[in-house]
């Protein structure tokens, strides 16, 4: 057996239950194999494959917070530390009561290779809990995030590891966490991005992951002859970076004419009222029902939904394998020519490979949402010197970053004979920087 085989099947077998880490395994060591097998015997004497799927720290704790009605409730908290060769342990904290030690070790995987596409000296972590934000009141919120901190800061630190927002964990979140480390450790560093202007923020970090996406797709379109003026879109999603992925393309003259959330989706023919979006998602935290209420050109349905909507571009930006074999179908069918992944890991394995043997253009997540975590260490940076940068500043510098990063994808794919796989591409360049670091580290 090859050493790759031996290894997915290692990891599925020391790993059960936990679907979503061997996926992401499966789709990034498939693609190594054209690295792999040229230098098998030294990697596989060196447990370099079985050292890149094992955590470096993997930490799950208690989370003990009081209701509004004086129950006590229980979360589990995780933080894994996955790989820490080419920086401190750098990835968001996800709240969701789908988080189990398996989404969470997905994630964790898929931002080392993500944060060294970034080109910025930034390891791969991630963390979160079971606890579901919604529906609860802010004091609520409060209680579960200084009792998540209260263990998580032992672990933590500005040269350490430093999370960050994801599904579920925004601006509020990341403000309560702040202040209860401050408290704990009695030391104001940079401990969390994403946190608010006012203590240390980034100005462009709220938009970076959506605007991101947008500024590396309109570099591919560039160089497929194509540009985004009069492009049909459609998103997935109604968070952070569906909203700032559908502004930009809108910016960019494109027409976006969906998008949803875990209860329904909306069509609006005559494109997304960002502002309204954002009123209903970001200030009111209520369902897209009411962006439908306000607006007549919209038409809301239950469900999902969006794939079957004809379009030019497809934005998955709402949670893992959110696009299956059966909508990769209907957007072949729709006349898309471009998939680029907004969330972490959306489409399956199987939707990915017909789109790309039917010549749809797919960019994988560690690739084409990199701009939020590469923001991220922009955040990393002001703080140390601490000193706060433009608006422009950050923008121009997260839009070079994405259009390098589509070159390097680009170059790995052509270098190994894959030109246009995207995902060989992005799965080879991540890994070789995280490797050569590691090797010249020793077996640590
Ligand atoms: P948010 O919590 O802001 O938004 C998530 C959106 O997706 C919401 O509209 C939510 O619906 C919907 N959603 C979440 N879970 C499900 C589900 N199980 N089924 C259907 N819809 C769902 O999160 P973000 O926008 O920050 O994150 C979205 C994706 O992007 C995630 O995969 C995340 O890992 C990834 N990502 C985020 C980055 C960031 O900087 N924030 C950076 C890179 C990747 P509802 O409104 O009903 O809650
Ligand atoms: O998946 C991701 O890259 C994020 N949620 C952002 C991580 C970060 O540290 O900004």
């Amino acid at each position: 057996m090859s050493y790759v085989d031996e290894v997915i099947a290692q990891v599925i077998e020391k790993n059960p239950s936990q679907p979503e880490f061997h996926q992401a395994v499966k789709e990034v060591l498939d693609s190594l194999r054209l690295v792999i097998e040229q230098n098998e015997d030294a990697y596989r004497k060196d447990a370099l494959l079985e050292r890149l799927v094992t955590p470096e720290r993997q930490l799950i704790f208690r989370v003990p917070w009081v209701d509004d009605k004086g129950q006590v409730q229980v979360n589990t908290g995780y933080r894994v530390q996955f790989n820490s060769a080419i920086g401190p342990y750098k990835g968001g904290i996800r709240l969701h009561p789908s988080v189990n030690l398996g989404i969470i070790k997905f994630l964790g995987f898929e931002q080392v290779f993500k944060n060294s596409l970034t080109g910025l000296p930034i390891g791969g972590g991630k963390g979160g809990s079971d606890f579901d934000p919604k529906g609860k009141s802010d004091r609520e919120v409060m209680a579960f995030c200084q009792s998540f901190m209260t263990e998580l800061s032992k672990y933590i630190g500005a040269d350490t590891d430093v999370p960050a927002g994801d599904i579920g964990t925004g601006a509020r979140e990341i403000g309560y966490m702040f202040g209860q480390y401050k408290r704990l450790q009695n030391r104001y560093e940079g401990v969390l991005t994403g946190k608010g202007l006012s203590y240390g923020g980034s100005l462009a970090r709220t938009e970076a992951t959506g605007y991101g996406l947008l500024y590396l797709v309109e570099e591919m379109m560039k160089c497929h002859g194509e540009d985004m003026t009069g492009k049909t879109v459609v998103v997935s999603g109604a968070g952070n970076v569906a909203i700032y992925a559908i502004q930009k393309a809108q910016q960019m003259g494109a027409k976006v004419v969906t998008c949803s959330d875990s209860t329904g989706w909306i069509y609006d023919p005559e494109g997304i009222d960002v502002d309204l979006l954002k009123e209903v998602k970001e200030v009111k935290r209520a369902r897209l029902t009411e962006y439908a209420a306000a607006r007549e050109s919209a038409v809301y349905h239950e469900g999902r939904g969006v794939w079957a909507i004809p379009c030019d571009i497809a934005l998955p930006c709402a949670t893992q394998n959110e696009l299956l074999i059966d909508d990769a179908k209907q957007l072949v069918v729709g006349g898309c020519k471009a998939v680029a992944e907004g969330a972490n890991m959306p489409t399956t394995l199987d939707a990915t490979a017909y789109l790309q043997e039917n010549g749809v253009l797919f960019v994988p997540g560690k690739a084409s949402n990199a701009g939020g975590v590469a923001t991220s260490a922009l955040e990393m940076t002001q703080n140390s010197e601490r000193l706060s940068w433009s608006f422009e500043e950050v923008d121009s510098k997260l839009q070079n970053i994405m259009i390098n990063i589509y070159h390097n994808i680009d170059n790995a794919a052509k270098k190994y004979g894959k030109e246009g796989n995207y995902v060989v591409g992005a799965n080879i360049a991540g890994f070789e920087k995280v490797v050569s670091a590691m090797n010249a580290q020793g077996i640590v």
